[in-house]
């Protein structure tokens, strides 16, 4: 997977690319990252990427001829294959099932505003499809794309381990159930007994019923889409207390 990511700041991905698994992934060839500093389109002799918006107000907007140029000529004639995707705060929610969606093609383009915006041209030129990665508010698309990135790209076959991929939150529909490791016991808070009993059947049991719980607590909005059987009813309608509800956590958050 090709990933062309067009920006002012290209610094801003040195870090998230250069660690851990995306590190390794490029280092395998499943994935590469292009970096297209847009200010390599501007014409004036002050590099100029915006300007100020008509009908004024505040702050400045992207001008469309660098992006523009600068996607056509990076994509040639790729870009009626390839998706165009415009970070902004105003775009369509980013999500697990967008990011299957995007894993399928060989190759994405990610744009990243900056300033008030864009000039909404480049998004009718080019066709680009405007997401955002949640509600709040970002000083631009770069940290955005790098989510992206790394989002699409451990779905790639190879770059993670497929069973972690199949257990985790949002694959299920629903929340992760808790981890635990050694020590057994820190700072008084042992691991639940169960899972050291070695009891393989109650184990799941145990893991199925925080999931649920943890869900209806936190993300109810999640259940609702959940396909849930008779038995996921009855460990709901016996959700324990949170185990981390402890009054000494209660203290913390409080003050
Ligand atoms: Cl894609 N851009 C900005 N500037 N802020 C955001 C965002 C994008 N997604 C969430 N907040």
């Amino acid at each position: 997977m090709r990933f062309d990511v067009f920006t002012i700041f290209p610094g801003m991905f040195s870090g998230p690319l250069s660690e851990s698994i995306l590190r390794r992934a490029q280092e395998r060839g499943l994935v590469s990252v292009h970096l297209h500093n847009i200010r390599d389109w501007t014409t004036d002799k002050h590099r100029s990427v915006d300007d100020e918006p008509y009908g004024g107000g505040a702050g400045m907007v992207m001008m469309a001829p660098p992006i523009v140029h600068a996607v056509e000529d990076v994509l040639g004639a790729e870009l009626h294959t390839t998706p165009v995707i415009l970070l902004t705060p105003s775009g369509e929610r980013f999500t697990q099932d967008i990011a299957r969606e995007l894993a399928q093609f060989p190759r994405l383009a990610l744009i990243c505003g900056r300033y008030e915006g864009i000039d909404d041209r480049v998004r009718i030129i080019l066709n680009a499809r405007e997401l955002s990665i949640g509600d709040y508010v970002l000083t631009g698309g770069e940290l955005a794309a790098a989510v992206i990135i790394d989002v699409v790209a451990r779905l790639i076959p190879g770059v993670i381990d497929p069973e972690s991929l199949a257990e985790e939150s949002y694959s299920s529909g629903l929340l992760e159930y808790p981890q635990y490791t050694r020590p057994p016991v820190f700072r008084g808070l042992a691991v639940p007994s169960v899972l050291l009993s070695g009891n393989h059947a109650k184990i799941a049991e145990w893991r199925r019923q925080q999931a649920l719980c943890r869900t209806k607590a936190r993300r109810p909005d999640l259940l609702q889409r959940a396909n849930l059987t008779p038995r996921d009813w009855k460990l709901l309608a016996e959700c324990p207390p949170d185990p981390f509800a402890h009054p000494e956590m209660a203290e913390r958050t409080e003050s």
